[in-house]
């Protein structure tokens, strides 16, 4: 029999149960024990529903108030010394860690964040050093395990694997120079087998141990590593179903099909061309092969004939009983379930499976493989066949003409009419900007009067007239805030959007978007991401009127704002039927006509945000260059339709550029702002050492904690910038848009002006 699994279920709740619950603890309205309750309604949901839909293996230990790999770290001791004598309980510890925390005489920032692998999903970076003391401080895998079971549910817990953990990991300030977290594998593993020996002595007969950084490059410098990891443990622990996802193996699979493991999981959603290699590497041995042809980064429904030839294909090669049919990663990137969308069309709905039915997909998928007869497993095939073809029909009627529009870009449309340096002067005469100058990432608090509003406009409980009376209100009371403070280059706030890429995207043609379609992007931040369902167009200008009235109630610089469209691409679920390239050029001409009308009504700065553009970068190497040449391409398309006079800016966050930074120059935007605050100034000496030339505003504090800085950590921020920076290209700015914050944390903030330059900085 073919086997079906699920190798992790969105831990959000179906209506946001998690966030609810945990941002109520925070603000003290419930207790930890009320927390710990609302956790477990959601965990039983989940498991009650997998089961529901026939999957043999279901997930446990995946859930997390916050982020798994935060909950790795603390149940394994990895907590950095500053979150440690507080006088704080184990979960505030916990949150302190992720979030940050400023109360009761307590001020201490959040650990580090980065991107899940290419999503948009953030971890918390485990910081290690050679006195990182590993112990159990709890074993979350046995407890959920136990959890499930009392429900009467057997589950197949899940665990990060230790290279993975350590790889992800990062040395902490207190460590040697040179320290490396692999070299603490000796000393952790012991930890791990107490850990996976409690699992085995409760009685799961498997776990899952996720290793995804076999599926980037840098795995096979581990080699040694994995070798001694799982030999080691795989004696004391339960059949051990070691998971790869995102990517492919290349020769990592080498290696790999000789540990000692009982399954190996690989994804052929990312990597269907990997089949091949991977069956030839495991079929002299016992393993178990895990296929994920079920999307867990997409939401489109799967193609049960493209899932089921490779199912077949494994079939044949290993027999039944050595193959499961699996969600490609965790289902974690998808949303809960398409059963809450009472807003899409029949046939739209008909395209698309989030994570329940995803569920039911394997499960049907598994049945058909192992031959069943059943009238059930029939009937979803038929239904499969008959949807993929609509969708198919669908996808055929593209737009021609935006078609044609694309075909036709050529070089010049990518450059701007004068270098830098020239563009330097001219802008210089038209912003008579001061030296300095300060600016911020675009949004402001989005308050509850804002999205109340909103919700009034959505629902037509008040007129269009009357919103954007409102809105004209907050653009206006945010541009006079910006004057008070003395910031140089203002920004109207963007309280229309709802979110920086769904605003566009209903603006644009060729999406769909949900009601409850959430995705958790970090801790309690959810996103909805929009569906690009076909071809991109720009009806009309989108951000026109309000950036105009906000030029018009001040005498100072407005910057127009914009998101890029790799981004949008990167944060929407994409089509799955044409490349990314092709629906990044359409976004990309879209945004382009919106820049020209922009310097047309007179605005004089454009920011086109590009945060996700490092995270949409393939995780092999030799996949880069084809990436950057599109996406850095698509950057320029739409901002290079304008004057010298018009000062581009693009904005970057969570981004890692040293092996990109070729391209980040090629950008060629007259203004970059970063996220700096709470990486090191590694970032910034790449920018010295290529001698980047265009100007840049690294950011001088971290937005996504509610922590407000003290003046003096400005001021020694900016004179860390100053040292490696000239002085002629620093601009000042937070690292981020203000609009997760409130107004009181963003009052304390963005007075950077009188902070960074009250003194003189040193000369750089
Ligand atoms: N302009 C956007 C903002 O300020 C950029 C955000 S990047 C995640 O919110």
């Amino acid at each position: 029999m073919v086997a079906s699994s699920v190798l992790g279920f969105p831990r959000i709740g179906a209506n946001r149960e998690v966030k609810k619950a945990v941002e109520a603890y925070w603000a003290g309205k419930i207790t930890a024990d009320q927390l710990t309750q609302a956790a477990a309604d959601v965990k039983k949901s989940n498991w009650t529903t997998v089961k529901a839909k026939g999957v043999d293996f279901v997930p446990s230990g995946e859930f997390s108030l916050y982020d798994h790999v935060l909950d790795h770290s603390a149940a394994f001791n990895v907590i950095p010394k500053r979150y440690v004598g507080l006088g704080l309980s184990p979960l505030d510890v916990y949150f302190a860690m992720g979030r940050g925390r400023q109360a009761d005489g307590v001020d201490v920032p959040a650990s580090e964040m980065k991107k899940w692998f290419d999503s948009n999903y953030h971890f918390v970076v485990p910081e290690f050093s050679d006195e990182t003391d590993f112990k159990l401080n709890f074993n979350k895998a046995v407890e959920e395990y136990k959890e499930a079971k009392a429900l009467g549910i057997e589950t197949r817990p899940v665990v990060l694997g230790p290279v993975s953990f350590l790889v992800l990991g990062k040395a902490s300030k207190e460590a040697k120079a040179g320290f490396q977290p692999i070299s603490l594998l000796p000393k952790l593993l012991p930890v791990y087998k107490q850990l996976l020996a409690d699992l085995k002595a409760a009685g799961a007969e498997w776990v899952q141990v996720d290793e995804p950084i076999l599926v980037l490059d840098k795995a096979a410098e581990y080699a040694k590593e994995f070798t001694s990891a799982y030999t080691e443990l795989a004696p004391v622990a339960p059949k051990i179903l070691l998971t790869t996802y995102f990517g492919r193996l290349d020769s990592n699979v080498n290696f790999v099909a000789k540990l000692p493991v009982a399954g190996l999981h690989i994804d052929l959603d990312r990597a269907p061309g990997q089949l091949d290699q991977v069956l030839a590497a495991v079929k002299p041995t016992n393993i178990v092969l895990s296929l994920g042809v079920v999307s867990g980064r997409n939401i489109w429904k799967t193609d049960f004939q493209a899932a089921l030839n490779l199912g077949q294909k494994a079939v044949d090669a290993l027999g039944q009983d050595r193959v499961i049919i699996a969600t490609s990663s965790s289902l974690l990137h998808t949303p809960v379930t398409l059963e809450s969308e009472k807003k899409l069309t029949p046939e739209q709905k008909d395209w698309f499976s989030f994570a329940t039915e995803k569920a039911a997909e394997v499960a049907t998928l598994a049945k058909a493989l192992s031959g069943s007869q059943d009238a059930a497993v029939s009937k979803a095939l038929e239904e499969n066949k008959t949807s993929i073809a609509k969708r198919r029909e669908f996808e055929h009627t593209s737009d021609d003409a935006v078609r044609k529009r694309v075909a036709a870009i050529t070089p010049e449309m990518l450059e701007r009419k004068s270098p830098f340096a020239v563009r330097k002067e001219v802008q210089a005469k038209h912003l008579h900007l001061p030296k300095f100058p300060t600016t911020t990432i675009g949004s402001f608090p989005q308050t509850k009067e804002i999205r109340q509003a909103r919700a009034k406009f959505t629902k037509g409980e008040i007129t269009e007239q009357e919103y954007d009376d409102f809105l004209k209100k907050e653009i206006e009371s945010v541009v006079r805030f910006q004057e008070r403070i003395g910031l140089d280059l203002l920004v109207h706030g963007e309280p229309e959007r709802n979110d920086m890429v769904q605003y566009f995207g209903e603006h644009l043609n060729g999406f769909v978007f949900t009601q409850n379609a959430w995705v958790q992007s970090y801790g309690s931040r959810y996103v909805r991401p929009p569906i690009i369902v076909s071809d991109v167009s720009r009806p009309g200008p989108i951000t026109v009127k309000w950036s105009s009235y906000a030029q018009s109630v001040t005498k100072l610089p407005m910057k127009g704002m914009l998101t890029g469209p790799v981004t949008i691409l990167n944060w929407s679920f994409p089509r799955a039927d044409v490349s990314r390239e092709l629906q990044s050029k359409q976004l990309a001409l879209a945004l382009r006509d919106e820049v020209i009308d922009l310097e047309k009504a007179g605005i004089q700065a454009i920011q086109v945000d590009e945060p996700a553009i490092r995270e949409g970068l393939p995780l092999r190497r030799s996949d880069w260059d084809e990436y950057l040449k599109w996406a850095v391409d698509s950057f320029k398309l739409s901002t290079a339709g304008v004057t010298d006079a018009l000062q581009t800016h693009s904005h970057f966050c969570y981004s890692d550029f040293d092996d990109i930074f070729p391209s980040i120059q090629r950008l060629d935007a007259d203004v970059i702002s970063i996220e700096a605050s709470k990486s090191d100034m590694k970032l910034l000496n790449t920018f010295k050492q290529y001698g980047y030339s265009n100007q840049i505003g690294p950011g001088v504090y971290d937005i996504h904690s509610p922590r407000v800085p003290g003046e003096q950590e400005i001021k020694d921020r900016v004179a860390a910038m100053l040292a490696i920076l000239p002085d002629s290209l620093l601009f000042i700015n937070p690292d981020c848009g203000l609009k997760t914050r409130g107004w009181k944390e963003t009052e304390g903030k963005p007075n950077v002006r009188r902070s960074a330059t009250s003194s003189p900085p040193p000369a750089g």
